[in-house]
């Protein structure tokens, strides 16, 4: 009697560990909320008058008392809340067949990009973004916070998409304002979409940490990671 008993509760304590592994890492990784691109009007493009639709994004350092960040916690095996993230969401919504125009005000602090590639602009209209005001088509690498890279998922028969524009850092002894943050960056730049699709974006530029910098939050929706959907 007491043998089953014990193997009940073994069996239950083997339940609870699996469900309860599955709801946390499920949670780790559960999509943010979706920011919709607001269609702004049309514009004049190459491919004639499309939909003009803007999208707004912050990169913050941390979370902090005016900002509270995304809702799950950095990954398992993360001790520390002080992780950059872009926000409001990483799970974007964009018209297709559209003129896109993104404009992040960036926040963190500069991490070197390991390829200088990435410290470029690519897949934009003209192949610039506009930083501060000023019309650039790349930027000093030991100067990029992050990145905004968004390509096609692996073996994609989609319509192709690759944009990748560096997001400029402020000086990493830059004074706090009122809300807990530097002055940020303000970076704009503007990108055709295809027909309808599903994409993937993140950041390349190693905010992260384990392996070279490019575990942890690099890889986490609502993060440093999501999902582009074109519609
Ligand atoms: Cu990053």
């Amino acid at each position: 009697m007491k043998r089953a008993f014990f193997a009940v509760v073994t069996v239950l304590i083997g339940a609870a560990v699996v469900a309860g592994s599955v709801l946390l890492l499920g949670n780790a990784q559960a999509e943010p909320a979706v920011l919709v691109a607001t269609v702004v009007g049309t514009a004049k493009t190459d491919k004639g008058e499309v939909p003009h639709a803007t999208v707004a994004l912050s990169i913050y350092p941390q979370r902090s008392a005016s900002v509270p960040g995304p809702e799950h916690g950095p990954g398992v095996g993360i001790e520390s809340t002080d992780w950059p993230f872009y926000w409001p969401s990483t799970t974007i919504q964009l018209p297709a067949n559209s003129l896109i125009t993104m404009t992040v005000l960036q926040y963190d602090g500069s991490t070197t990009v390991w390829n200088d590639y990435f410290a470029e602009v690519h897949g934009t209209v003209d192949g610039t973004a506009v930083y501060n005001g000023k019309v650039q088509d790349k930027i000093e690498a030991d100067n990029v916070a992050h990145t905004f890279t968004l390509h096609q998922y692996p073996e994609s028969t989609q319509p192709e998409l690759f944009v990748s524009v560096p997001m400029l850092a402020v000086a990493n002894n830059a004074k706090n304002e009122a809300n807990g943050y530097p002055k940020p960056q303000e970076i704009t730049f503007s990108f055709m979409t295809g027909d309808p699709g599903e994409y993937i974006w993140n950041c390349e530029d190693p905010c992260g940490d384990g392996y070279v910098d490019f575990g942890g939050v690099m890889s986490e929706r609502g993060w440093m990671s999501g999902t582009v959907t074109v519609v």
